[in-house]
């Protein structure tokens, strides 16, 4: 044994493990999910993970990792609240030795300046949402408003691109009001009545939002315009949260995408294995997206779910 000890290299014990976790807020259900899974993540693993929320401003973020790297922990996730403004502390981290881990967003930096990226494939949600309506208008006229998500961040970026791919060359389909909803519940009611009374309900086909939070306030807003949202408004979102799975059991919702909020656990296993034996990950470790619709059996999914910390 002690011959094969010889050449066993050099671990770090998930025990000893001190990481910090820079999260962008609770601006939606996902992201309170996300935290919860990810501290249940590290707790499973004894890793010892230092929390720092940035109530969505970047700046706090900036300093939430300059304060771990000063600390000196053994590694970093970090979900990005926008693309840009990275670099340097990026390469703080990196001239640290301290190796960062993106979660559920990426950014617009030099890729050795992380280790890795657990994300959904963001541009592939908007065009399966966008097929979603292609399908459903069936070639009839159908004026779209959509809810963006936070401005520049990559969700936001990616989800729109993916559904404008998808709906290209299909002239019955055109977004004729497009603003952000920061992915949030209050936001989205606030700018969906916005919609309402620019365009009048009775001219808007359909809803498509970058997150279910923005369409659950949404809802609200359509509700108050004396309009049935599932019906007189098509309702199509990302995330696939309980709320969402409700509306739709009520018919006030058509067709939602799941991202999952475990994204710190294939995170923390590649950060183990990149520990024990300096095996490099992929740079991008994408997680699933499943279409639901209102054809799914959406009580048993928001049994399953509501549990979950959203
Ligand atoms: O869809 C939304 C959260 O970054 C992809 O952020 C994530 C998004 C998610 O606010 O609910």
């Amino acid at each position: 044994i002690a011959g094969a000890m010889a050449f066993a290299p050099v671990t770090a014990m998930a025990a000893d493990l001190t990481i910090g976790f820079s999260q962008i807020g609770s601006e939606s259900g996902w992201r309170a999910a996300e935290t919860t899974v990810t501290k249940q993540e590290a707790e499973k693993r004894g890793i010892d993970l230092k929390f720092a929320d940035a109530q969505q401003k970047q700046e706090n973020q900036i300093k939430a990792l300059r304060s771990f790297i000063a600390q000196g922990v053994d590694a970093i996730l970090l979900a990005p609240v926008v693309a840009t403004g990275w670099d340097d502390v990026l390469e703080e981290a990196k001239d640290a030795e301290i190796p960062v881990v993106l979660l559920d967003r990426t950014v617009d930096a030099p890729e050795d300046l992380y280790l890795t990226a657990v994300t959904s494939d963001l541009v592939h949600e908007g065009r399966v949402a966008g097929q979603w309506l292609v399908d459903d208008a069936a070639g009839e006229k159908c004026d779209i408003v959509e809810l963006q998500g936070t401005t520049g961040s990559s969700p936001a970026i990616d989800r729109k691109t993916g559904f404008e791919e998808a709906i290209a060359g299909h002239d019955n389909l055109e977004i004729v009001r497009s603003q952000t909803g920061d992915f949030t519940r209050s936001q989205g009611k606030v700018v969906m009545e916005s919609f309402l009374k620019a365009v009048g309900g009775e001219n808007i086909c359909a809803l498509y939002a970058h997150n279910d939070d923005m369409a659950v306030g949404a809802i609200q807003a359509i509700k108050e315009a004396g309009l049935k949202p599932g019906e007189d408004i098509k309702i199509v979102s990302i995330d696939s949260v309980p709320d969402i799975h409700l509306a739709m059991a009520n018919g006030e919702a058509n067709a939602t995408i799941e991202l999952t909020p475990n994204m710190a656990g294939p995170a923390l296993d590649a950060l183990e294995t990149y520990f024990a034996d300096g095996t490099v990950p992929p740079k991008w470790i994408q997680t699933e997206s499943k279409l639901y619709t209102l054809e799914d059996d959406n009580m048993a999914v928001y049994e399953m779910k509501k549990d979950l910390g959203y």
